[in-house]
């Protein structure tokens, strides 16, 4: 395996905790607009699932039926609600050590990218001020399928110019973690090893991590 020549980041997870924001305005919108509630357990099968997708997972749950017209008015609230919460965030709810370590992938020349099917991912990171480390950004504006889907990875390494084999993605979602096998990246989870299964290597966040603790990572998962 050769050094990594780029890291792609996702971003609800792993650079901030905006899951929290998603399951607070979902929730309001099931509680509000559905007459049923929804499980924190239930919001863990949502993280890296577009918002369409994540809309239609919910409305499964009870099995109701809506227009195409009415789902998107239903997501557009979401999404209004969702915002609200975002335009509160600050550079103070950045996970911890993740400057740090943008600043040592750039010093160590490994290009920066992000991969996220969020279409707020670009506000999300100007928000809380790193928007500025990328080299390129894939997010739900450019790509058309959901993670487990390898669409948002690929796009990622085209657009930093590399292969697949050259790259590393930092995921904290199952689904995110089996589309970038998908694309024959390695992969390091963020969280918890008895969830991410599957990931080359899992770690609980990136204080104290430098990209040099990453060099010998091999990919020896397949899905
Ligand atoms: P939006 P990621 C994903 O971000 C979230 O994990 C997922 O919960 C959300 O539904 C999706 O973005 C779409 O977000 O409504 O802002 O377009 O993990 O891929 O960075
Ligand atoms: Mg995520």
């Amino acid at each position: 395996m050769s050094f990594p020549k780029a890291f792609i980041f996702d971003l609800d997870g792993v650079l901030v905790d905006t899951a929290v924001f998603h399951y607070q305005a979902w929730r309001r919108l099931a509680n509000d607009k559905l007459g049923f509630d929804i499980s924190h357990e239930f919001n863990e099968t949502l993280k890296g699932i577009s918002r369409m997708d994540s809309l239609d997972r919910i409305l499964a749950l009870q099995d109701v039926q809506f227009s195409d017209a009415e789902k998107t008015d239903l997501a557009t609230l979401k999404n209004e609600w969702y915002l609200e919460l975002v335009q509160q965030m600050t550079p103070a709810d950045l996970l911890p050590g993740v400057v740090l370590f943008l600043e040592k992938t750039r010093a160590a020349g490994i290009k920066i990218g992000l991969g996220s099917v969020s279409k707020n991912a670009k506000l999300i990171l100007e928000r809380v001020e790193i928007l500025h480390w990328f080299d390129a950004i894939i997010d739900g504006t450019k790509i058309s399928r959901s993670k487990p889907d390898p669409e948002v990875f690929l796009k990622g390494a085209q657009e930093l110019g590399f292969d697949n084999a050259d790259c590393v993605v930092f995921e904290d979602a199952v689904a995110g973690i089996e589309a970038a096998k998908r694309a024959q990246m390695r992969t390091v989870g963020i969280g918890q090893p008895s969830v991410l299964t599957h990931a080359d290597l899992v770690l609980p966040g990136f204080e104290n991590l430098k990209p040099a603790d990453l060099y010998k990572l091999n990919s020896n998962a397949n899905i």
